[in-house]
């Protein structure tokens, strides 16, 4: 190759050193930044020490993609309106095995490589679990030698960066690539073209068969955009292609040449507004066209991207789709993927419709996420007739021959009918997104044992009568090699010096510290780490808030989305109990506490931005009252993202996993945290029971209403004035909240929190737990003061962490669901 040009590329990975990494540096900053090392800041450094990287991981990526091509390998097709990959340079150097030898390197060129690192903005193209979700899986199936490939929207904005100003969250936008993103190449041989609008003609052919034909009333172009996915060891690199919207040539230069020059700019305005911005909705359908529209978007894309590369290998024969190809649905966002594979086959190819769906049928699978009733997505039919007509016909199709199915099934039973029929009729009919997964999906999983358990139970119970073993569950992992490998060096090293350094591959093998958990030398060394974490994230948060930690005080840390069902309210009512409890007794007992949140409200989630807002105000009064403040500082951290939780969850003490049973499908921070040893304060649900079984009831303190216990008092009819009027501390904290104690002057101000909880019914039962959350907290305080208890917990905590390893997740997906084998890449 070009080895005279480059000689470090002649090595392999394993022979380079820093020496060759600091030459590439320099080349990039000379050649490819048009700088030098005395004019460099540290944006250029990144710049240059990315490409210096992306030289190395490009080289494998060709070797992978030649390997997967020449070996005709079955893949699975990740389809995700989300990936929350945060940021790629030291996640891609520990990777690549290049992370210590880039670290001198740049060392050695009088730079920082903490500095460099976070010159790289946050790839936020996600909400929340659901995306990082995905980015975890991408990571694992390379790190397997998986043949796969995730397909998403590239975003020109991703989730909006916060500003906290006087206590509450402001949106701004967040410009990831504003200045170039060094990983990404454009694949312009690539480009697609999708068809949106227009109307659907009906043809008579001769014998009498019927055929349809769309005629589309635009076209956009997909540019795809790859971004390499580095696996452990630096062996596989797959990719994430993600489509950019642009407006397609010829189209408008038809409109044009008609003299609408201004026409054809709004077309183009409309076409490239399509991958402009993510939606910062978690946990809710925005039932909004722009959003129908992403979603087939790259939905048609990436179908036309798999189905060129299947024809590259097997021409027109498509008997062999749906062995080469498995399309995982990551939610329902990309269900309309269905539809538009079933028009591909039966309007294109011509197929007949039952071998058609028998295709469809074997090549998708679908996980749901969630139970909350406001996720489910639902189109309104309308927009579906206007956007993408033939699709809605399809869909019609769809859902009278497995009507059908139903009537056979439970004979005349109309009631079931409009269950499980595709269709919702009401005043305004409208696409169940939900039911077309399931149906046209030959797996449906849950994403923890009771999340499943309830999808089975409550959801879909009629569905696992009529397909048995169609719907499984799948538990969600983290990947250790970004959430603890990476975030915490210092406790990965000692970890190595003790178990050797395969436990980032056969996180399993974390089990052998449990054997250290007594040993008093290991449990100071632990305990020293997570103090010297403590201190770093201390440090951060004085940075940022201005507000000064004293690392002897108890980290406490709630970090995810806003919602009232993860209830960072009842986090915020037990804070004033505290705080009451300091100001009625200054010698009441407890060890010194910080408790720390990050939480980003979706925009347009009015009580979820109350919440904020009154953290933010109990916080302000909290910090600078000199009473209590030794003993209770609240810190809310603003811009809560993967690079900040990187920070944050090496240095928790204590987890916050507090959702109301049955409402949290699994959690993935839970895991991120137990694992870098911090100790759950959580309730019976989702991944947490699962936390619970492998870390053992000694070290968690699990409290609350269980799944049961929730629906039954729900029943019952639950009102929460019922502890209003009986707990004096409940009564005092929600009443401090009317008063202009914390918002001076402006009485009132926090009262919607309050409201929610008592004349709005407390949906998510806070009141209900809150005396078992109290009492929880009471026993975390008091096991935390025995430092010898509290290392055992915590070591074994992350000891025990083993099981939630995204490489186990996709383990289960590849024997449960997708029948994938590795494929060796050297
Ligand atoms: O499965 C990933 C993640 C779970 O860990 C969370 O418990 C769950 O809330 C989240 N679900 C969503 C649902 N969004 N939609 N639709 O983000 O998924």
């Amino acid at each position: 190759g070009n080895s005279a040009l480059h000689p470090q590329q002649a090595k392999a990975i394993t022979e380079l050193d820093k020496n060759d990494i600091k030459q590439a540096i320099i080349r990039h900053l000379h050649c490819s930044l048009g700088t030098d090392e005395n004019k460099a800041n540290n944006h250029a450094w990144w710049k240059a020490t990315c490409a210096a990287v992306q030289e190395q991981v490009l080289e494998r990526l060709r070797i992978t993609q030649k390997t997967h091509y020449m070996n005709d390998t079955r893949a699975v097709h990740y389809f995700s309106a989300e990936f929350l990959m945060g940021r790629l340079m030291s996640n891609n150097l520990q990777n690549l095995g290049l992370f210590d030898a880039t670290r001198q390197a740049l060392l050695e060129l009088g730079v920082d490589i903490n500095d460099v690192m976070e010159e790289e903005p946050d790839m936020a193209l996600g909400n929340g679990g659901l995306g990082r979700l995905a980015a975890c899986f991408i990571d694992s199936l390379a790190t397997l030698q998986l043949p796969a490939i995730g397909y998403g929207l590239h975003y020109e904005h991703g989730l909006f960066r916060q500003e906290i100003q006087s206590g509450a969250q402001i949106e701004r936008p967040d410009s990831w690539r504003d200045y170039g993103n060094p990983w990404e190449i454009c694949r312009p041989e690539s480009i697609q073209e999708v068809s949106l609008y227009g109307y659907v003609e009906t043809k008579y052919g001769d014998n009498g068969q019927i055929h349809k034909e769309w005629h589309p009333g635009s076209i956009v172009r997909g540019v795809p955009w790859d971004i390499p996915v580095v696996g452990y060891g630096g062996k596989t690199v797959n990719v994430l292609r993600l489509w950019e919207s642009r407006a397609s040539g010829y189209f408008n230069w038809d409109v044009f040449n008609a003299g609408g020059y201004l026409d054809a700019q709004r077309e183009n305005v409309q076409a490239e507004t399509i991958s402009k911005v993510l939606y910062p909705n978690d946990e809710t359908e925005a039932g909004k066209e722009l959003r129908l529209i992403q979603q087939y978007f790259f939905c048609a894309c990436s179908l036309k991207d798999i189905i060129r590369r299947y024809k590259r290998a097997h021409g027109d024969d498509w008997s062999r789709f749906a062995e080469q190809v498995v399309i995982q649905l990551n939610d329902t966002h990309p269900a309309i993927a269905i539809a538009e594979l079933m028009r591909i086959l039966v309007d294109r190819a011509q197929m007949n419709w039952d071998k058609a769906w028998e295709i469809c049928t074997h090549s998708f699978a679908y996980t749901n996420h969630t139970l909350l009733p406001e996720a489910l997505e639902r189109w309104p039919a309308r927009m579906l007739e206007k956007i993408l007509p033939r699709h809605l016909e399809i869909i019609y199709e769809i859902n009278h021959r497995f009507m059908a199915l139903v009537d056979k099934t439970w004979p005349g039973n109309d009631v079931i009918k409009r269950k499980l029929s595709i269709i919702e009729e009401g005043s305004e009919k409208m696409i169940r997104m939900g039911n077309l997964s399931v149906i046209g999906s030959f797996a449906v999983n849950g994403v923890a044992a009771i999340h499943s358990k309830l999808v089975k139970e409550q959801l879909f119970p009629e569905f696992d009568q009529l397909w048995p073993g169609k719907l499984t569950n799948v538990t969600n992992g983290i990947t250790p090699r970004r959430w603890l490998k990476a975030c915490n060096p210092k406790l990965s090293e000692l970890i190595s010096s003790k178990l050797g350094d395969e436990w980032p591959l056969k996180l399993d093998q974390l089990q052998g510290l449990a054997s250290f958990a007594d040993d008093k030398a290991f449990q100071q060394q632990f305990m020293q780490i997570k103090h010297a974490n403590k201190l770093l994230l201390a440090e951060e948060v004085k940075r940022l808030t201005g507000v000064e930690l004293d690392a002897n005080m108890i980290f406490d840390v709630q970090i995810k989305r806003l919602h009232e069902y993860k209830r960072q309210h009842l986090n915020l009512l037990h804070i004033l109990a505290l705080y009451r409890r300091l100001l009625e007794n200054p010698d009441y007992d407890m060890h010194p506490r910080a408790f720390l949140f990050g939480a980003k409200a979706a925009p347009g989630y009015k009580l979820a931005k109350d919440i904020i807002y009154a953290i933010n105000k109990v916080a302000d009064r909290i910090n600078n009252d000199k009473r209590v403040n030794h003993k209770l500082k609240v810190v809310f951290l603003p811009n809560y993202r993967v690079s900040l939780a990187e920070k944050m969850i090496p240095a928790a003490d204590i987890s916050e996993q507090i959702s109301t049973a049955g409402k949290e499908a699994s959690g993935t921070g839970n895991m991120k945290l137990a694992l870098n040893g911090a100790v759950t304060v959580g309730t019976l649900d989702g991944a947490n029971i699962e936390i619970a079984e492998e870390v053992g009831e000694d070290n968690i303190f699990i409290f609350g209403l269980t799944v049961e216990q929730v629906h039954k008092m729900q029943k019952a009819g639950y009102s929460p004035y019922d502890y209003y009027d009986t707990n004096r501390e409940i009564k005092a904290v929600l009443d401090w909240l009317e008063t202009d104690y914390f918002t001076p002057g402006k009485p009132g101000e926090l009262v919607s929190v309050k409201q929610s909880l008592l004349d709005g019914g407390d949906p998510y039962m806070v009141l209900a737990d809150f005396e078992a959350y109290s009492d929880a907290q009471k026993k975390a305080d008091r096991v935390y003061r025995d430092k010898i208890r509290w290392a055992r917990m915590a070591i074994l905590n992350t000891a025990r962490m083993g099981k939630f390893t995204s490489d186990r997740s996709i383990r289960d997906y590849v024997e449960k669901i997708w029948r994938l084998s590795s494929c060796k890449v050297d």
